[in-house]
């Protein structure tokens, strides 16, 4: 089923839009703990500008870990599917990400966005191991969305049975975001432009894995958790369609027009 705005969502008002800012994108991926502070502000405009005009209404965002969660996790040998039980890599990992969700918050805020940090690691489990099904409570961020705030998310440290903590990803959250809260449209915004083919071009439109797994490579810079390959394969499985574009695409994508690829 697709969601298509003219529903509720499942606390009975109007859909959110959930949109994921990489770290890719708001961070320099290849330099530990550095904001890209020009993007980072270029996107806190859009959204803004958006929440301001009307044009989103509700709205959770959930940004990746770039150089901060990413860094830390790679230096411990922590990722999606390896845990620690070490608390002091926990705290690297975990603490890299509050810093870099308070620099997203604060930006946010300076333009006037009521947004509100939600932390994942504080409320997530895989309680069927590392591999498993995410178990995401929802019942804050949706309380907070009906209270008039953005909740800002992020990739984080997640309890998980049997491995310690492993890393929970951006994406992981959008995809349980989306389908928990009902989400209108998802929007995942990095530094590429959209799915590419094989020579570079954006692919405007992707509904099967197999069509673009070809084209589909790993992410350059240290990624504990998967690349656009990991990307695409969980947007398919949302309702809701999902757009992943570049920077350029989120103003469109927030006006509701479409952007980068659509991956439905
Ligand atoms: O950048 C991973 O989130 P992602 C966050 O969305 C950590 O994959 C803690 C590495």
């Amino acid at each position: 089923m697709t969601n298509d705005g003219l529903d509720s969502g499942s606390d009975g008002a109007a859909p959110p839009v959930v949109l994921k800012l990489g770290g890719s994108l708001i961070t320099e991926k290849d330099r530990p703990e550095t904001l890209d502070d020009e993007r980072l502000a270029a996107a806190c405009d859009a959204i803004a500008d958006a929440l301001a005009d009307g044009t989103v209404d509700r709205l959770v965002v959930v940004h990746g870990g770039g150089s901060f969660g990413h860094h830390h996790a790679s230096e411990h040998g922590v990722s999606t599917s390896a845990g620690t039980r070490d608390p002091a890599a926990v705290a690297d990992v975990h603490g890299a990400m509050t810093t870099l969700n308070r620099a997203v918050l604060d930006r946010l805020r300076d333009r006037d966005v009521s947004a509100v940090p939600v932390h994942p690691l504080s409320l997530a489990a895989r309680p069927d191991g590392a591999g498993g099904d995410l178990d995401l409570p929802l019942s804050s961020t949706s309380t907070l969305l009906g209270e008039g705030f953005v909740p800002v998310l992020h990739g984080d440290g997640v309890a998980t049975a049997g491995a310690g903590v492993t890393v929970v990803s951006g994406d992981e959250l959008v995809v349980e975001l989306a389908a928990g809260l009902g989400a209108r449209r998802v929007g995942v915004c990095s530094i590429v432009p959209g799915v590419l083919d094989a020579g570079g071009e954006v692919i405007p439109a992707v509904d099967s894995f197999d069509a673009v797994a070809d084209a589909l490579g790993a992410s350059d810079a240290t990624d504990v958790s998967g690349g656009m390959a990991a990307k695409v394969r969980e947007l398919l499985a949302l309702d809701a369609p999902a757009y992943v574009f570049g920077a350029d695409g989120l103003g469109p994508f927030l006006r509701g027009e479409d952007a980068g690829t659509r991956v439905d």
